[in-house]
């Protein structure tokens, strides 16, 4: 599964936390947009879709969700819970958001913007690009 943990590095002391995010050196691409998820209702669920191209970064600030992330033969689920660390989701990864804490803040880093061309929204659309793909 092309997903990954990155450990973000917290600079800590008595007057806090500090976690510094740049493109190339802790953030695997070109920061090319910020966009952050808040406010969620209970019981939403949100993404169920897939990606052509983009990559992007994941991280909570603040509170916890989860994800299920498929590659179209394996799933897995993620809890996010950790401002200090970021879940790398590749292209052409199925992921589905939920479980949202009510204090959620999950924001996102993304190497491209926003184009609505590039999502896969049908679960068998996903599953037919996987396939022609192998
Ligand atoms: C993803 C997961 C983790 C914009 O206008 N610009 C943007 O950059 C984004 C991301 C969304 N929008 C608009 C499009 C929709 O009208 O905001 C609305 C909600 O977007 P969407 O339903 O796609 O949100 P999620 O939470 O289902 O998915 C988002 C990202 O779209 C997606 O790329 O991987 O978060």
């Amino acid at each position: 599964m092309d997903v990954k943990f990155i450990e973000l590095q917290s600079h800590g002391d008595e007057r806090g936390s500090l976690v510094s995010l740049e493109e190339n050196k802790n953030i695997p691409f070109e920061i090319k947009r910020v966009y952050y998820i808040f406010d969620t209702k209970e019981q939403v669920r949100r993404g169920l879709h897939a990606h052509k191209k983009l990559k992007q970064l994941a991280i909570v600030l603040k509170g916890s969700c989860r994800f299920l992330l498929d590659n179209g033969s394996e799933k897995i689920e993620i809890l996010l819970d950790n401002p200090s660390q970021g879940l790398y989701i590749e292209s052409v990864i199925w992921r589905e958001m939920f479980d949202f804490s009510d204090d959620c803040v999950l924001m996102v880093l993304a190497d491209s913007v926003y184009d609505e061309s590039d999502y896969i929204r049908g679960y068998e659309d996903f599953i037919r690009i996987v396939k022609n793909a192998s």
